[in-house]
């Protein structure tokens, strides 16, 4: 039998179709460990993929029986080994800890840090029982480190979170323009739609602004290689140009909007010559990509991390929106800003209220009358959700460092590695008095802080929902058994709600009585899905939101021009640029930006252990333009010693001229446990947009030191834990 499920990587939200690994008279097909592997397949009536799949995800199966984490396993402290325990033990000793930590420091000392990578109802239940059931509003995401800023951007603007467009706009558009997105290697199935149409309509432009000559960069018309973090600079000096030329949309902007004199005000100081200088281009490339924007007709924007990951990520969002709001470039079809989402279903997040900040329904920790709406479906007293935001996931860190944690509670992520400045990551979470760790494989760098590791059963082995980057929500079915005790991570939180005495609260009988209940929240809310019940899904197939009970799913959003605001008109945002928060200078003269690779995912869970994206992407490479690197005497091949502020690392170095003099790019994926000194997030840096919370993880300023000796200061402390976790293997089968 075929299953048609969701791919559980990106944001693209790819369909695929599954198939049993054993089919009469053939052979079995199977990975180096003799474990059978499912065939995976694109599926073709899946509308946002229409059958195409990348590397990632047609591999994604043979990564499923890898060093699974298949009982719960406990420890007393740290330096202990761990001890393979029952489901009932582990959860007793988590359902005490919770309860004096409430006791003894108060609710807030309880932390839950989750992810994108969770389905809609694992994030609707851990919701419930934090925020409603503790009553501590402390759930964060890796989506803060993620998609927070895009989060912050849409809702200042435009009143509410939310991609306006669908993926049909991507051919139906003039302009395309590409900010801060690697789309083709890190949402290759849109690229390539985007692609084969803008080869085919040769008037169609494609514009791609990022520091780097990507994949991306390679095949647009025009590539901005700006400086990084200098992206307010250039779409204010595109916005001057627009209002120098007149090529504005004065009846939107007079029906539709709020606050253009005061942006016109602040485009003012953006002439194009100190444009240019501020951003490393030239004045006629400026002037170009202004013309095309301008006399376009529908102007699409995407973008990701190269906007979101910095001090100025909410401001550069809204200086996009700006855009496409000063030439009415919203609301209808081929026009819109579209971020794109990075993982599978941070999109669900939002929706079911995934961020210290939000409830679910797209609803504001702050707002009283949210709060109300939720406490009463949820059959709890008034008063109940706390009216202040909880911690953001570096606001978590912090309260690790000042023992305000008692119990911190970690799932589908992997903080150890992710996490900005890790060197004080790992001293933070070292210090934590009960780490709970819940994750499908074992070992990861992070199960090395945990004192109890909760098996999770994971895509293909639960099932729920998850929502894409053009709001289209697919039914994920468990199609194979989960390793040993794994279980879904909502049932876990379910289970330590009704031991917590929660029994009605948590009395679901499967994921689809999660969905039935969450989608009663999202009644009259932008991100409404009354309608898209499991029944319609799997009769119907994936649909988007909003999409009432019984209606018709919408593809845009605002294609009335009122927006989510009280008064229907979105909001113009004044900001000036401020550029990086740490800027190169004579000590730490370079810029590192981190990024990703096509075949990696992330921390390399899943597809370090996959022989063929293996051979891909081998080893952790820092590329360097040939100017510095003659000046610094790296060849080609060579270690590199990379250190900032805060750490140091080293990568072999590729000498290319896709990179702009002074800048460096090394990527994300190689922690502790993958290779020698390759944690690109040792050099990082935690400072964050004011507004959305999100860290600056794409810059930070370094000096690079051509094939240093080896130093001392190696730490020995974490070390030794590796060392351990790896030498108990029995505990991972
Ligand atoms: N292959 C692969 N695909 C993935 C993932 C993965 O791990 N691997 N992860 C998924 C997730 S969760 C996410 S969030 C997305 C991320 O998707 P992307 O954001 O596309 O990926 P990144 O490589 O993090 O960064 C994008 C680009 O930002 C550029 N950049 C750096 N600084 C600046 C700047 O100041 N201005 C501008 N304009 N650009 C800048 C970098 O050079 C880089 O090319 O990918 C998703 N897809
Ligand atoms: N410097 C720098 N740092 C970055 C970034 C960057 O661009 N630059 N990008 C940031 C961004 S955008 C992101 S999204 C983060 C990603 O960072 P992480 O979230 O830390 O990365 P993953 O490797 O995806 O971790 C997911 C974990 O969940 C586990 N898992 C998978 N499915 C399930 C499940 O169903 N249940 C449970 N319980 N576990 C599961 C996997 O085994 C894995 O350990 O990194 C951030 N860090
Ligand atoms: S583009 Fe994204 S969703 Fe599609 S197959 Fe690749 S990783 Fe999966
Ligand atoms: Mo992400």
């Amino acid at each position: 039998m075929v299953h048609q499920t969701l791919c559980p990587y990106c944001g693209v939200g790819c369909g695929l179709e599954a198939s049993p690994p054993a089919v009469a008279g053939k052979a079995t097909n199977r990975d180096k460990d003799g474990n059978p592997i499912w065939k995976i397949m694109g599926d073709k009536s899946h509308p946002s993929s229409l059958g195409k799949v990348c590397v990632k995800g047609a591999t994604v199966s043979e990564s499923l029986d890898k060093n699974r984490l298949k009982t719960p396993m406990m420890r007393e402290s740290l330096d202990e080994p761990f001890r393979q325990v029952t489901w009932d033990e582990a959860l007793q000793r988590i359902v005490g800890k919770i309860k004096t930590t409430r006791l003894v420091q108060g609710p807030h000392a309880i932390c839950m840090y989750g992810s994108g990578q969770f389905q809609t109802e694992d994030y609707y239940v851990a919701q419930k029982l934090l925020k409603g059931c503790l009553r501590t509003n402390n759930f964060d995401a890796n989506s803060r480190l993620c998609m927070s800023s895009a989060v912050s951007g849409y809702m200042q603007s435009l009143g509410s979170d939310g991609p306006p467009c669908c993926y049909d706009d991507l051919e139906l558009t003039d302009c395309a323009f590409l900010i801060g997105t690697n789309t083709a290697e890190c949402h290759p199935i849109i690229f390539n739609r985007l692609r084969v149409y803008h080869k085919k309509n040769k008037e169609v432009k494609l514009i791609v602004v990022d520091p780097r000559k990507t994949q991306t960069a390679e095949a647009a018309d025009l590539h901005l290689a700006i400086k990084p973090g200098t992206d307010i600079d250039l779409m204010n000096g595109i916005a001057h140009l627009l209002q120098k030329w007149g090529l504005i949309d004065s009846v939107f902007i007079d029906e539709q909007t709020m606050g253009f004199a005061e942006y016109v005000q602040v485009i003012q100081a953006y002439p194009p010559e100190l444009v240019a200088r501020n951003c490393g281009i030239s004045v006629e490339d400026l002037e170009l990509a202004a013309r095309w924007w301008g006399e376009s007709k529908r102007v699409l924007s995407l973008w990701s991390m190269g906007l979101n990951q910095f001090a100025e990520g909410t401001a550069k969002n809204r200086t996009l929106i700006n855009l496409h709001l000063m030439t009415g470039n919203i609301g209808k079809p081929g026009a819109g800003p579209f971020s794109l989402t990075g993982q599978p279903n941070a999109m669900g997040g939002r929706e079911a209220g995934g961020l210290a900040h939000i409830l679910p329904g797209y609803r504001l920790v702050k707002n009283e009358q949210h709060r109300r709406e939720v406490e009463q479906l949820w059959g709890l007293s008034p008063g109940s959700i706390h009216p202040q935001p909880g911690l953001s996931a570096w606001e978590m860190i912090q309260g690790l460092e000042q023992d305000r944690v008692g119990v911190l509670w970690i799932a589908a992520t992997n903080p150890a590695v992710s996490m900005p400045d890790l060197e004080r990551t790992k001293a933070a979470l070292l210090r934590s008095p009960f780490t709970i760790y819940q994750d499908a494989y074992y070992p990861t760098e992070t199960a090395q802080y945990a004192h109890v590791l909760l098996p999770a059963a994971q895509w293909s082995e639960k099932t729920g929902t998850m929502t894409n980057s053009e709001r289209r929500v697919t039914l994920c079915p468990a199609f194979r058994p989960a390793p040993g005790l794994a279980r879904a991570d909502w049932e876990i939180f379910a289970e330590v709600g009704r031991r917590l005495g929660f029994e009605k609260q948590f009395d679901f009988a499967d994921s689809e009585a999660v969905r039935n209940e969450f989608i009663q929240l999202t009644a009259n809310r932008p991100c409404e899905q009354r309608g898209i019940t499991y029944e319609r899904l799997r009769n119907e197939g994936p649909l988007q939101w909003p999409c009432t009970e019984g209606g018709e799913p919408q593809a845009r959003m605002y294609t009335d021009l009122r927006f989510n605001t009280p008064d229907g008109l979105a909001r113009f945002a004044a900001f000036h640029s401020r550029g990086l928060a740490e800027p190169p200078d004579g000590e730490y003269p370079f810029v590192l930006t981190v990024g990703r690779l096509y075949g990696h995912w992330h921390t390399l869970t899943r597809t370090g252990r996959i022989d063929k994206i293996q051979k891909m992407h081998p080893e952790a490479v820092i590329e360097v333009h040939p100017y510095d690197a003659e000046k610094l005497g790296i060849t080609e091949g060579m270690m590199v010693q990379v250190r900032s502020r805060r750490g140091w690392c080293r990568f072999l170095a590729k000498i290319t001229k896709n990179i702009t003099k002074g800048t460096v790019f090394a990527p994300m994926h190689w922690g502790a446990m993958w290779g020698d000194r390759t944690e690109a997030n040792m050099l990082t840096h935690p400072e964050a947009c004011p507004s959305s919370g999100q860290p600056e993880l794409k810059a930070c300023a370094v000096q690079l030191i051509p094939a240093p000796p080896e130093p001392s200061s190696a730490n020995s402390e974490v070390v030794g834990l590796a060392s351990q976790s790896a030498s108990n293997p029995q505990l991972c089968h």
